[in-house]
């Protein structure tokens, strides 16, 4: 009887139907912004600028003095995320500088407190979400460059104990997502990273879950450990990575499990605002990493970096218009799909919405047709998702031959949608 009880104490994470409903609203949301905004924005370059210039703590700290994002807006921001066809938003409420964006009664190293802008810019933006049905998630840090309890030395920070007061800093962690949980509208999932930097520590994540669900059974957890997911997580993300591409080698350890994906990647090579960094991603780019994510099944988290002002970069804005443009067209064959059953092929993806699929040809085939292999139903009907166009095909057991010659290619992705019954 009692090795019974300790097993139903520790069992197996049950998550509630609530929580399984907000992950199948996840999955359809498809589409959601990512930002990275703190003090580091002020200097320009990047989120890691403290660690990679190796600025002192208490030096940094002083930047928190000069934080003061007049012309932040959380409507704008939001409308921005809508307009270019995101459907949720996840957004830094502490970074790995331990500066908290949010006014937070845990530590005075805070933005309502420690800055001349006095003002909490994430209640501004759960408030906005909430009223325009965009979902919120918050990234939370788990590794810390400046708490003296954080239990292990920083490079920057010199002179800093090397045993912290683990317990301290699990306590003060607990103490802000339930801040987070409970105080904020809107917010829908905590985004964990910082895991990677000590992956033998114990982390404490039984209670730290088990008290986010507690909470609210239904916020989903996601943590960016690079690892396959761990008990109490309720999705699984792939960090500059397609589920199964392995191709940075930052979830080149995690194999995809069941939870619902999501790949991370940013519009430039800088999360954080970055001053020097004009790489900026093309519209098509986007939109090939958005179907591409589609089609593996998992959203697509996309990053910017706002400024510190609290305004969002002109290339920014004009790009995602464009994107936003093509998801108004064709979004169809985006939001609300799952991925198909048939892996990436070497003209593209497919999505699957019930009893309509869609083939997006983002490589123009060197052939007259392209193939989709192993489709079980019966394709009854094939047009371009633009503007009707039937499109011949011959269903043979091995698959479908789609042909694509004579067909008006587009340059970004020709859709291809077919009934099946
Ligand atoms: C992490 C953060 O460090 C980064 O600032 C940003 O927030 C991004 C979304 O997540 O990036 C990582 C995570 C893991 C490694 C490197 C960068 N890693 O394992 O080397």
């Amino acid at each position: 009887a009692l090795a019974l009880n300790t097993v139903a104490q520790t069992g197996p994470y049950v998550p509630t139907a609530d929580n399984l409903a907000a992950r199948k609203k996840f999955q359809e949301l498809k589409f959601g912004l990512f930002i990275h905004w703190g003090i580091y924005s002020i200097l320009g370059a990047g989120e890691w600028v403290m660690y990679e210039k190796k600025i002192p703590y208490d030096s940094y700290k002083r930047l928190a003095g000069f934080f003061n994002p007049q012309e932040f807006n959380a409507k704008e921001w939001v409308q921005f995320a809508k307009k270019a066809g995101m459907k949720y938003i996840t957004i830094t409420s502490r970074h790995h500088d331990g500066f908290s964006m949010f006014g937070t009664k845990m530590s005075p190293y805070n933005i309502v407190d420690a800055t001349p802008y006095h003002k909490d810019p994430l209640m501004e933006l759960a408030k906005e979400c909430e009223k325009e049905g965009i979902e919120l998630h918050f990234y939370y840090s788990l590794l810390d460059w400046g708490r003296p309890d954080y239990a292990f030395g920083s490079p920057i920070v010199d002179g800093k104990p090397q045993n912290g007061d683990w317990d301290s800093y699990i306590k003060f962690m607990k103490d802000q997502l339930t801040e987070l949980i409970t105080q904020y509208p809107a917010v829908k999932g905590i985004w964990f990273d910082g895991h990677w930097e000590r992956k033998n520590a114990n982390w404490h994540y039984d209670e730290i879950y088990g008290l986010i669900h507690k909470l609210n059974p239904a916020i989903l957890v996601g943590n960016n450990h690079h690892l396959e997911p761990i008990e109490g997580e309720d999705f699984q993300m792939f960090e500059k990575d397609l589920p199964g591409a392995n191709t940075t080698g930052f979830s080149g350890e995690s194999k995809i499990g069941k939870l619902p994906l999501e790949t991370c990647e940013t519009i430039n090579n800088s999360w954080g605002f970055n001053i020097t960094d004009r790489s900026f991603k093309s519209s098509k780019q986007i939109i090939h990493y958005l179907v591409n994510a589609a089609g593996r099944d998992a959203n697509f988290l996309l990053n910017i970096g706002p400024m510190p002002n609290g305004k969002i970069q002109s290339e920014f804005t004009d790009t995602l218009a464009i994107v936003g443009n093509w998801m108004q067209k064709n979004g169809e064959s985006v939001y609300n799909t799952r991925g198909s059953s048939m892996p990436p092929q070497p003209w593209g993806v497919m999505t699957a919405n019930g009893k309509t699929l869609y083939a997006h040809v983002t490589t123009s085939p060197a052939q007259a047709y392209i193939f989709i292999p192993q489709m079980k139903e019966k394709v009854t009907k094939a047009v371009l998702l633009n503007g009707g166009t039937a499109v011949k095909f011959k269903q043979q057991p091995e698959g479908v031959f789609i042909y694509t010659n004579g067909l008006a290619m587009d340059p970004v992705d020709t859709i291809v949608k077919l009934t099946v019954n």
